[in-house]
């Protein structure tokens, strides 16, 4: 196991607008109002210049961009599905060979590359303790290919494969199996929580510094949810608030759960919004019913036994993060 001294990490909303640093440069192919597009950003300002991206097919490689009009001002290597931490590892065993301990291969997946396709080769990697970043981008469907049920999907969501009674099964709980491979480091992130998210990456790559480490970020996307693009913040703020998307970190095997999320373990019945704050403003929950609601609240409460199991520490020193 990899050790690190680990610092609380303060950050301001403007220290964050002042760091104009980002890998992606302005104007991209995304639609308006796309959540990922502000995580990408966000989180690449965290992990600054020296990194790699691979990126396997996803709206992630629409909003890089090609060239002559690629919005990517740092190296991509785009690759299939399933191979995306297969290749990370090839490079990072080739930085090795170089002696290139300032650069780091980062996989920028979507949940589907992530939770479905590219499993086996990122448990393979995580169990090898590959020097590398990982980040999921959860939208949540396939989104590149107009909206598809995934195994990141929400139970009750309406999806284009899932039109009449929506997905039946629980979210794939991808971040507590990545934590269960006995990596350095395991977050979840929410676009609703930016210096959150900012601190997450931030420690990633520069407190942590090697050994597998994977961030995963959840993030609305208008057009598969249905809703406003100027909304995307708020809806995944909500999806935090009604304790859907709990924040937290597995740090060299002990686990905290950060902001609101703490509190929500705490004290539920004080911080925790019912689950219909949240599918109200969403198309794929459009005439939802109380079955729907039912479903919700027992995935809900089954992430949140999963969590207690892994939740054991807390760490005055961090809840500042
Ligand atoms: C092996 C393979 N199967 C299917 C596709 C078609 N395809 C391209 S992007 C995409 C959706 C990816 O979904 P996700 O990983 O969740 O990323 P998102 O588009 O939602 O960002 C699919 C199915 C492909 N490119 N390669
Ligand atoms: S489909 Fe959704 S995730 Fe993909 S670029 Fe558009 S808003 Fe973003
Ligand atoms: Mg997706």
């Amino acid at each position: 196991m990899v050790e690190f001294d680990i610092k609380p990490i303060r950050v301001t909303n403007e220290e964050l607008i002042e760091n104009r640093f980002s890998n992606i440069l302005k104007g991209n192919h995304a639609c308006a109002g796309c959540g990922g597009t502000l995580a990408m950003r966000i989180i690449s300002k965290a992990f600054g210049r020296n990194v790699i991206y691979v990126i396997p097919a996803s709206c992630s490689s629409v909003r890089q961009g090609f060239i002559p009009k690629s919005a990517m001002a740092c190296p991509v290597f785009n690759t299939a599905f399933a191979s995306a931490a297969a290749v990370a590892s090839g490079i990072a065993a080739a930085l090795k060979y170089q002696g290139r301990d300032d650069v780091v291969p980062v996989v920028r997946a979507g949940d589907g590359g992530t939770v479905d396709i590219g499993l086996a080769t990122l448990s393979g990697a995580a169990e090898r303790q590959t020097n590398m970043i990982y980040v999921c981008y959860d939208n949540e469907e396939y989104g590149n290919t107009g909206y598809q049920r995934s195994g990141a999907t929400p139970p009750g969501a309406r999806t284009t494969t899932t039109p009449i009674k929506g997905k039946r099964e629980f979210k794939k709980p991808v971040p507590v199996l990545m934590a269960d491979h006995g990596v350095p480091y395991v977050a979840t992130a929410s676009i609703g929580y930016v210096p959150d998210m900012y601190k997450k990456a931030y420690r990633a790559r520069r407190q942590i510094k090697n050994g597998f480490r994977y961030i995963h970020v959840h993030f609305t996307c208008p057009p598969g949810r249905g809703t406003d693009p100027r909304d995307c913040v708020g809806l995944a703020k909500l999806a935090v608030d009604t304790g859907l998307r709990p924040l937290y970190e597995v740090i060299n095997g002990k686990r905290y759960l950060n902001g609101i999320s703490k509190k929500q373990y705490l004290e539920p019945d004080k911080y925790m919004k019912p689950v219909e704050e949240y599918l109200k403003y969403q198309r794929r929950y459009r005439g939802y019913t109380e079955e729907d609601v039912e479903l919700l609240n027992r995935y809900r409460d089954r992430y949140r036994d999963l969590i207690k199991r892994h939740v054991k520490y807390t760490n005055p020193e961090l809840e500042e993060i």
